[in-house]
């Protein structure tokens, strides 16, 4: 082998390392989630209706990671597993939002109320509720994002505005949207 194919195979042998330590990293952080946690799979266009107009959009959902596409494109953050997305109207005023369950590690980012002493390192399940904006290039406008959740969602469902948490040991709680924030109804 000459020098000049030798040059190719080493950047051929690099390139596949890089992309073998991303994967890596991610299947090791996947690794960290409970087992019990259903990661569900996406590839749908979805009208939205909202107040600033309606708009089709398309959802992909794969292996934890989100994609939304419109007039721009909203990507999960790193490092933030997607369980599952839904688009329906939260606080029942006539427009859609759009709901991610997410599994992330910590409530908090680098700011933390004063009255937290401490932020534990590890995965917990996160309802995100967006409103959707058309003047935003992501669309996804954050109205109401939860800390740890206080149950563990094994699987998520919603119908009529009622959000269905079913937990590991197959109990299922109810919570809806009440003023500011989701209560438990049931
Ligand atoms: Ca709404």
């Amino acid at each position: 082998m000459g020098l000049k194919g030798c040059i190719k195979l080493t950047a051929a042998v690099m390139i596949i390392s890089l992309c073998c330590g991303v994967s890596t990293h991610e299947r090791s952080e996947r690794a960290l989630l409970p087992r019990w946690l259903t990661l569900h799979d996406m590839d749908e266009d979805v009208l939205i209706h909202s107040q600033s107009g309606d708009e089709q959009a398309h959802i992909t959902l794969s292996d934890g990671r989100l994609s939304i596409t419109s007039g721009g494109e909203y990507l999960s953050e790193e490092g933030h597993f997607t369980a599952d997305c839904f688009v329906f109207d939260v606080d029942a005023d006539g427009f859609d939002e759009v709901m991610l369950y997410v599994w992330k590690r910590g409530s908090y980012g680098r700011f933390r109320p004063f009255w937290v002493e401490e932020d534990p390192d590890v995965y917990s399940g996160h309802l995100f509720i967006y409103e959707w904006d058309m003047s935003r290039p992501d669309r996804l406008d954050p109205i109401w994002m939860s800390s740890a959740m206080p149950v563990q969602g094994m699987d998520i469902s919603v119908k009529e505005g009622d959000i269905y948490i079913i937990s590991p040991d197959n109990s299922t709680t109810t919570w809806r949207w009440e003023g500011w924030g989701l209560t438990k109804t049931g």
